[in-house]
């Protein structure tokens, strides 16, 4: 030992070392974000937990310690874990869960950039708080769109780009996940669904709308058969629980009790004071960054931030061609990377984030401050803080302003540049899976039948065994390393939301979407038939992809991704209670090219 010469071993160190360490530290303990106080989870005493910053090609290494009474785990969602699936955090799949006591090290290789978070990846405690940001900074020599948006001030954007401040925009609820999914059981209804606050970066309130806000802005698409039923949405704005026997389908009503929810589920509301997040801007900056993160659990949201235009330069950690809008259409899961022109007069603006999900009428306000405006300093943190900007969005997220046009949705962006990547022009295999509750409200599937989540606690997690002998129909699609595989998500009945589906692994293409039924094999077919569904030149390249909400009728989805990474991925839809009622499916990437999973993991 003492004969291998010094200069080797540093060598050596340099070559595995890790260039970015990371303990999450995971307990549950009381903690009040939005002024109502409850057991929830922080990490390193932190809620939202820590940002995590890595230079993209460091390993990144993150040992999760769980100081919690449950099992847990941690996903880094939207990293490929390339090489390395079993630092893909999700239990039953890539690992046995972290039990209380026990810890687990994350190692995974950045060779991707942008914006990225954690999350927990175990039963609903994303609902509990478990989450933080991801920022990885691009390397130089990357190419990118920021002479689009303002020429002579690259250099500018630059900076700002480096300083880019996370933005979690998430939505609270008052009962813990496992009460919650308990109230579900007893109830025989998807109670789930009323939330109690939004939160941006942990911070927020309960504001209750008053009647007529309420009565205004209720859906017109609900609000006929509320009338009829003599029902209004609730005090909480939340669609009104008897209405949930006459919305469910034939059978889906039977052992619905609808008194075994408290009346804090979905009626009653108690204002709270909360607190406000308040985002700082140098006006000497000029730019501002900002990484908009949807970890929420439930609620899809407008957002916008006032008399201020975002610039969208880079989706799900991925450079796109710059788009100016005015508001941004927020799914489960989705970044968003914006900059904001520091150039209007020194104020407090809004910061404004709206459910538009047809079941709750819900919406919070947050501070875009610049520093040092006259009175900035020498107010009450009330008083500075007063917003008199003029909104882009109202209550529900629709554009308010005459001029206003441009709200960005999931689908409407483009690659930068725009050569790569590229989709192969044919798969090689496609699947087509049926969305669909089975037989109640809370029970989904994403393949015809439900996924149980029971699985999470398996001994041998799918990655630890050998792909061949999985057989699970329905819940594993198998393909093989090198190839092109097209997913058509299919919704088949009237009334769902819209289903932003995320898959772990590597990124992918949206081909195409549309309303009514998808009669076709494959999107080569259904593109001939159809072409202006399709976009298969210059598609968006994401690692979320939403379904067209099934209003009246049904909806389809295609997307298309190549298998360069074998490994056992988690396909499955970002809002908590769909993935608690189980619509997710495994995809067993490259069943040919298994990986062997290091022993230090198996053991
Ligand atoms: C609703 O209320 C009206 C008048 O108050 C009454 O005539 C009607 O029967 C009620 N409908 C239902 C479904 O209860
Ligand atoms: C603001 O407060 C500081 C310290 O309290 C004081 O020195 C300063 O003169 C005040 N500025 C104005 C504009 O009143
Ligand atoms: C909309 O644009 C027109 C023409 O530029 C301008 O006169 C008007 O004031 C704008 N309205 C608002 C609300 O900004
Ligand atoms: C798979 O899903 C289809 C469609 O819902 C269903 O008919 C079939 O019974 C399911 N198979 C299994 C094994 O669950
Ligand atoms: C935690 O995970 C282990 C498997 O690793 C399982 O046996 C146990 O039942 C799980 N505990 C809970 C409370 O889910
Ligand atoms: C798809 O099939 C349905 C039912 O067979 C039919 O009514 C519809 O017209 C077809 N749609 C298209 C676009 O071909
Ligand atoms: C899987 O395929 C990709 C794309 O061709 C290739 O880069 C990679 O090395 C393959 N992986 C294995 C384990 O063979
Ligand atoms: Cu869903």
């Amino acid at each position: 030992m003492l004969s291998i010469p010094a200069v080797l071993l540093s060598l050596a160190a340099v070559a595995f070392s890790t260039s970015c360490q990371n303990t999450l530290e995971l307990t549950w303990e009381r903690g009040a974000p939005d002024g109502f106080e409850r057991d929830m989870i922080f990490i390193n005493g932190q809620f939202p937990g820590p940002t995590i910053e890595a230079n993209q090609d460091d390993w990144v290494e993150i040992t999760v310690v769980n100081k919690m009474p449950f099992n847990t785990s941690i996903h880094a969602h939207g990293i490929e874990q390339l090489n390395t699936p079993w630092a893909d955090g999700v239990p039953g799949f890539t690992q046995r869960p972290i039990q209380p006591g026990e810890s687990y090290t994350y190692k995974w290789h950045a060779h991707q950039y942008g914006s990225y978070f954690y999350h927990a990846h175990s039963r609903g405690q994303i609902e509990d708080g478990c989450y933080g940001p991801i920022i990885i900074k691009p390397k130089s020599g990357i190419t990118k769109p920021f002479d689009k948006i303002a020429p002579a001030e690259v250099e500018l954007l630059e900076a700002a780009e480096s300083k880019v401040t996370p933005l979690v925009v998430s939505d609270w609820r008052h009962t813990g996940s496992k009460h919650t999914w308990d109230l579900q059981l007893a109830s025989g209804i998807e109670s789930s669904i009323c939330m109690d606050s939004i939160l941006l970066n942990g911070k927020g309130a309960v504001n209750c709308w008053s009647r007529e806000d309420i009565s205004a802005f209720t859906s017109p698409a609900i609000a006929p058969l509320l009338k009829e039923l003599n029902l209004t949405m609730t005090d909480k704005g939340c669609l009104p629980p008897k209405i949930f026997p006459v919305l469910l389908a034939d059978g889906q009503a039977t052992g619905v009790n609808i008194d075994a929810l408290p009346k804090e589920v979905f009626e009653t509301c108690t204002p709270t004071e909360g607190s406000v997040e308040v985002i700082k801007a140098n006006p000497g900056d000029k730019w501002l960054a900002l990484d908009i993160i949807s970890a929420a659990g439930i609620d899809t949201f407008a957002f916008s931030i006032d008399e201020h235009p975002m610039w969208v330069y880079a989706v799900d950690g991925h450079y796109i061609e710059p788009l100016e809008v005015e508001a941004l259409s927020l799914v489960n899961g989705d970044r968003y990377s914006v900059f904001i022109r520091l150039d209007k007069t020194p104020a407090s603006y809004g910061i404004r984030v709206a459910s538009v999900a047809l079941a709750q009428l819900l919406d919070t306000t947050a501070v875009l401050a610049y520093e040092g405006y006259e009175g900035y300093q020498n107010t009450t943190e009330e008083e500075t803080y007063t917003i008199s900007s003029t909104p882009y969005i109202n209550k529900i997220g629709a554009l308010i302003s005459e001029n206003s046009t441009t709200i960005l949705d999931h689908v409407g962006v483009t690659s930068f540049p725009p050569q790569f990547p590229q989709p192969a022009p044919e798969a090689d295999q496609t699947y087509v899976l049926t969305l669909q509750t089975v037989g109640n409200s809370y029970t989904w599937a994403l393949n015809g039948t439900p996924f149980d989540n029971n699985h999470e606690d398996v001994e041998t997690p799918f990655l630890y065994q050998d792909p061949n002998t999985i057989s699970l129909p329905n819940h594993t699609l198998t393909t093989k390393n090198n190839t092109w595989v097209d997913i058509v998500f299919t919704v088949p009945t009237p009334g769902q939301p819209p289903h932003p589906i995320h898959k772990h692994g590597n990124k992918g293409f949206i081909l195409g979407a549309g309303e009514g039924p998808f009669n076709w094999t494959s999107v080569a077919q259904a593109s001939a038939a159809i072409p202006e569904a399709f976009n298969l030149v210059a598609p968006a390249y994401r690692d979320g992809f939403v379904t067209p909400p099934s209003a009246t009728g049904p909806t389809w989805l295609a997307i298309r991704y190549h298998v360069t990474n074998p490994g056992a991925f988690l396909l499955h839809c970002h809002i908590q209670s769909h993935l608690n009622g189980g619509m997710s499916v495994a995809i067993l990437d490259g069943v040919d090219e298994w990986p062997e999973v290091p022993s230090q993991y198996r053991n």
